[in-house]
């Protein structure tokens, strides 16, 4: 069955979607957001806090790098440069995520307020979907953010 002239797509029934022009599966894949390596001082050589202990208080909140705004967050883990957070937030369509990509900001819980310690767009392929873990750096300061991918 075909699909889809101009952006606009025939509904293809069941779990396909239009892909290419045609009618493909595309299942759903849950995301994980697993660990990540964060720097013990912040870009001016600062603790992260100055009261409650001096590392991040980290967390990630993040969408489909195309969504305006912020659809899921982690819980925070306090004073850590390893947070383990393994914590599945999302499941989305294969599609979406290999043409969109998934946006991250890896943040700093503060009292009232956040900072950011690194924000990054990580682009996914089939073969990272198969793979089922993806490590990328996201900006200076998280040398390693990993993301963990399941089949629905
Ligand atoms: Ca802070
Ligand atoms: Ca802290």
């Amino acid at each position: 069955m075909t699909c889809g002239q101009s952006g606009m797509c025939l509904p293809c029934g069941g779990s396909d979607s239009c892909i290419g022009g045609s009618c493909s599966a595309d299942p759903a894949w849950t995301i994980t957001i697993d660990s990540a390596i964060i720097s013990s001082i912040d870009e001016d050589g600062s603790a992260w806090d100055a009261f409650g202990g001096p590392l991040a208080d980290a967390y990630v909140a993040g969408s489909l790098a195309d969504d305006i705004g912020i659809r899921w967050v982690t819980e925070t883990i306090d004073n850590v440069t390893y947070p383990n957070w393994d914590e599945e937030v999302a499941s989305y369509l294969q599609s979406e995520l290999i043409g969109d990509g998934i946006g991250f900001f890896v943040l700093d819980s503060d009292t009232a307020s956040w900072e950011t310690i690194g924000n990054c767009v990580m682009t996914i392929t089939m073969g990272d979907l198969k793979e089922g873990t993806k490590t990328i750096t996201c900006g200076d300061l998280v040398s390693a953010l990993t993301i963990d991918f399941a089949p629905q």
